[in-house]
């Protein structure tokens, strides 16, 4: 049946307010408009960020919301203007736009669109209107994507088309995770062959990370985290030592500079930490060393150090999505996987039918999975 032009009715996740579980519902969605496209969503990841907003962590997230912004599907239709994908491609979803024209777009060192809702959650499409209803009440997006329902619309500039055989159920991990920590580790630290790394966090980020810099050839990547039952995982993916703060007196950063003879080449916090941002910074060598922050810090959280440890020469970045700008970036990145430059299987841990999306939310709580994908 031709569902073109038509509202679609189907099954959605809706979380009607923070601290609830989210609730399968059967939604109207509407067509796309103008420069929008509708998409069949096949595969969803559950990210850390979808459960920030469970737990009422995001402060200013609209409610009704429908969650998920890391997903693989087909163009189902696309609205008037809609020049760079058409109904059938395989495509991603991009919490992170890219318009092509604003500020940022134009910046060839910069990756975060004007158009990007990250921070804001407005919740909305350019149009300030919703293409989601459910029992007559307005339902919210979530990042410009809203991936957590059988059929969503985004704007042309939040979706790109990748190669027609792509495993869907794979790559939509590229949607966020994947990429977030391999861009961290290939694309924002740069690392080089034969340089040494440390990883904070071993969850679905810091794994990412790990595949990077293996992939760039790294001699020593070091991995940490205070619970030791993720070290089995860190190694299988290329991680060469694994330790546990809690088994060492001394501060974590004493005991890498120990280590390493003088500090890291290149440190990423992938815990959203603040005083784990600083240890990193204070375990890179001091005139020769990169740190990366990754992981989300509470919103008005400080982070404070002696100017002096970037005054001798160290480096302190971070970056949304690995850098990436992400309708340039995220075929290419498809592409690799599907050569074999990397595999995202270890990072797969669990899959469950759409139904179950709260079953996948307590794995994830529980530190139990590293990446529950949902299908339909
Ligand atoms: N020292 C060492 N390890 C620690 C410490 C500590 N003090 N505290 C916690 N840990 C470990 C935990 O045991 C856990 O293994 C790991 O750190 C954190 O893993 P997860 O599973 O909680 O987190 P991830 O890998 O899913 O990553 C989420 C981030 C925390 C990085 C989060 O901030 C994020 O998703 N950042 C992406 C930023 C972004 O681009 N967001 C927009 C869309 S997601
Ligand atoms: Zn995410
Ligand atoms: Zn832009």
């Amino acid at each position: 049946m031709d569902t073109t032009g038509k509202v679609i009715k189907c099954r959605a996740a809706v979380l009607w307010e923070a601290h609830k579980p989210l609730s399968i519902e059967e939604i109207e969605v509407a067509p796309p408009k103008a420069h929008e496209v509708r998409i069949k969503i096949l595969a969803t990841g559950i990210c850390r960020s979808d459960d920030h907003v469970v737990e009422g962590a995001i402060a200013n997230q609209k409610f009704p919301v429908i969650l998920g912004h890391e997903a693989a599907g087909i163009i189902e239709s696309v609205g008037e203007g809609v020049t760079s994908v058409k109904p059938g491609d395989k495509v991603i979803p991009l919490f992170l736009p890219q318009c092509g024209e604003c500020r940022s777009c134009v910046e060839p060192k910069s990756n975060l669109c004007y158009k990007a809702d990250i921070g804001k959650h407005f919740g909305l499409m350019s149009d300030n209107t919703s293409r989601f209803t459910c029992k007559g009440q307005v339902v919210h997006n979530f990042i410009c994507t809203s991936t957590f329902t059988e059929y969503t619309v985004v704007d042309e500039a939040s979706v790109v088309k990748i190669h027609d055989d792509a495993p869907l159920d794979k790559v939509c991990v590229i949607g966020c995770g994947f990429s977030t920590g391999y861009g961290s580790a290939v694309n924002v630290a740069k690392v080089e062959a034969g340089s040494t790394c440390a990883v904070f966090g071993l969850g679905g980020i810091g794994l990412s990370v790990i595949i990077g810099c293996k992939v760039a050839g790294a001699s020593r990547i070091i991995a940490i985290d205070v619970n030791s039952d993720k070290f089995a995982k860190a190694k299988e993916l290329g991680a060469t030592e694994c330790i546990n703060p809690k088994d060492h007196e001394n501060p974590i950063h004493e005991v890498l500079q120990k280590m390493t003879n003088g500090g890291v080449h290149y440190s990423f916090e992938c815990i959203g930490n603040t005083e784990v941002m600083v240890s990193a910074l204070r375990s890179s060598h001091f005139s020769a060393g990169t740190t990366v922050i990754v992981g989300v810090a509470p919103s008005f959280s400080k982070v404070s150090f002696e100017p002096m440890l970037v005054l001798t020469g160290r480096t302190l970045k971070g970056a949304i999505f690995g850098g990436y700008r992400s309708k340039d970036c995220v075929p290419q990145l498809v592409s690799d996987l599907m050569s074999g430059k990397y595999e995202v299987d270890k990072l797969l841990s669990h899959k469950l039918p759409f139904n179950e999306i709260n079953k996948g939310f307590e794995l994830l709580r529980k530190g139990e999975s590293i990446r529950t994908v949902l299908h339909f």
